[in-house]
C-alpha cells in the first residue's frame, strides 16, 4: 500500500468545511456536524475515550465481535466462492476488523474509507504489517455522501461499527443505509453496530467521562476551527453539555457559552449569550425492534441480530 494508492473520493475541502461552520453558527440553534471532530487530534481523542470505563460500546462491540466472527464464518462457508470484500465505513483506528478477518480465513480485499488521512493511512500501513496477503484499499472519502467503489466477483461486506449511525437522525440514516447498499450492490451484507436503548444514567455516565477526555473531545472542534479557520474561539469560555434527549431517544453534545462573548471566523462575527450552546453531535439509540424496521425501510433484511447478556449494544448482520 503506497501513498498513491490512496483513493481520495471526496475529501472534504477546506472551504466546505468553511461553509458548514458558517451555516451552522448561523442557525438559530447553533450547531456544527459531528463529521469534524475527527482530525489527527480529534481522532486521537476519540481513540482516548474508547478506552474508558464508562464508555461501553466500544469495549463491548470489540468483545462480542469474537461471536460474531466465528457465526459469520459458518455463515459464509460455501456463500462466498469467490472470497469476500469488507468495505469498513468510517475506518477510525481498523482496530475492530481484525477480528474478521482472523475468524473469516477467506477475506481477499478489504476497503477502509474515512474521513481523516493521516489517521488513515497510518492505520492501514499497521494492518497491512499484520495481515500480508490481503490486499487493503484506504479510501479518504465523506462517507455522510454517496461513492462508487469497483466491482469484483467477490462477495461483499459493509462493515459498519461503533453505532456512527447513530450520529445521523433516523431520516439521514435510512438515506446512508440505501447509499451503502447502492454501493456495495444486490445482494451483499452489511454487518452494523447500533447502541441500544437502556437506562439513563448508563448513557449519561458514557459522555461524561471522569477524567474529562469527552468534553476534550467535544472542544477539540473549537480548536481545529481555530486551527484551519483562522478562529478565536477560546475552549475556556465554553462547557462540554452532554445528555441523554429521552423523547427523541438520542444523547445531545452541546458546548455551552460561558458567557456573552462575539467570535470572529474568517472575517465573520458570531455574538453568543450567555449559557446559548452550539449543539454538535446526536448519538441516537436504537431497540432492535426500531432498528430492523429503519433497516427494513431503507431495502436491507435483517439476517442475524446478536445482543450481549446485558443488552448494552447489537450487532445486525443485513443483506441488501
Ligand atoms: C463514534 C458516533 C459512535 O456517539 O458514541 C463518543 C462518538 N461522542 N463520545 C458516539 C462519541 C462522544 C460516538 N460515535
Amino acid at each position: 500500500m503506497h501513498k498513491a494508492a490512496v483513493q481520495n473520493l471526496d475529501r472534504p475541502q477546506d472551504d466546505e468545511f468553511l461553509a458548514d461552520v458558517l451555516y451552522g453558527l448561523s442557525q438559530t440553534q447553533k450547531q456544527l456536524p459531528p463529521k469534524y471532530f475527527y482530525d489527527q487530534k480529534g481522532s486521537e481523542y476519540f481513540d482516548e475515550i474508547c478506552e474508558l470505563s464508562e464508555y461501553y460500546p466500544y469495549r463491548t462491540e470489540l468483545t462480542m465481535l469474537r461471536d460474531v466472527a466465528r457465526d459469520l464464518g459458518n455463515h459464509f462457508a460455501g456463500l462466498a466462492p469467490q472470497g469476500l470484500e469488507i468495505v469498513e465505513f468510517g475506518a477510525g483506528s481498523l482496530r475492530k476488523v481484525g477480528a474478521l478477518l482472523t475468524s473469516l480465513g477467506n477475506v481477499r480485499s478489504f476497503t477502509a474509507i474515512d474521513i481523516s488521512e493521516e489517521h488513515l493511512i497510518n492505520s492501514c500501513r499497521l494492518l497491512e504489517s499484520q495481515y500480508r496477503e490481503l490486499s487493503i484499499h484506504p479510501c479518504v472519502h465523506d462517507f455522510t455522501k454517496p461513492l462508487t467503489i469497483h466491482t469484483s466477483d467477490r462477495t461483499r461486506l459493509g462493515f459498519f461499527p461503533g453505532s456512527t449511525i447513530g450520529n445521523f437522525n433516523p431520516g439521514e440514516a435510512s438515506e446512508f443505509l440505501h447509499n451503502a447498499g447502492a454501493t456495495l450492490g444486490t445482494n451483499s451484507y452489511l454487518l452494523i453496530g447500533v447502541d441500544t436503548k437502556k437506562p439513563e444514567p448508563i448513557l449519561r455516565q458514557a459522555y461524561n467521562d471522569n477524567k474529562g477526555i469527552t468534553a476534550k473531545f467535544n472542544k477539540n472542534v473549537l480548536e481545529r476551527i481555530n486551527r484551519e479557520l483562522d478562529g478565536n474561539f477560546n475552549p475556556i469560555h465554553f462547557a462540554h453539555h452532554a445528555f441523554y434527549n429521552e423523547p427523541e431517544g438520542r444523547i445531545e453534545m452541546h458546548l455551552r457559552s460561558l458567557k456573552e462573548q462575539t467570535i470572529k471566523i474568517a472575517g465573520h462575527n458570531f455574538e453568543f449569550h450567555r449559557g446559548e450552546s452550539i449543539h454538535t453531535e446526536n448519538s441516537y439509540k436504537y431497540s432492535p425492534d426500531e432498528f430492523t424496521s429503519l433497516a427494513q425501510e431503507s431495502g436491507w433484511s435483517k439476517q442475524h441480530l446478536w445482543l450481549d447478556s446485558d443488552e448494552l449494544f447489537a450487532v445486525y448482520l443485513l443483506q441488501y
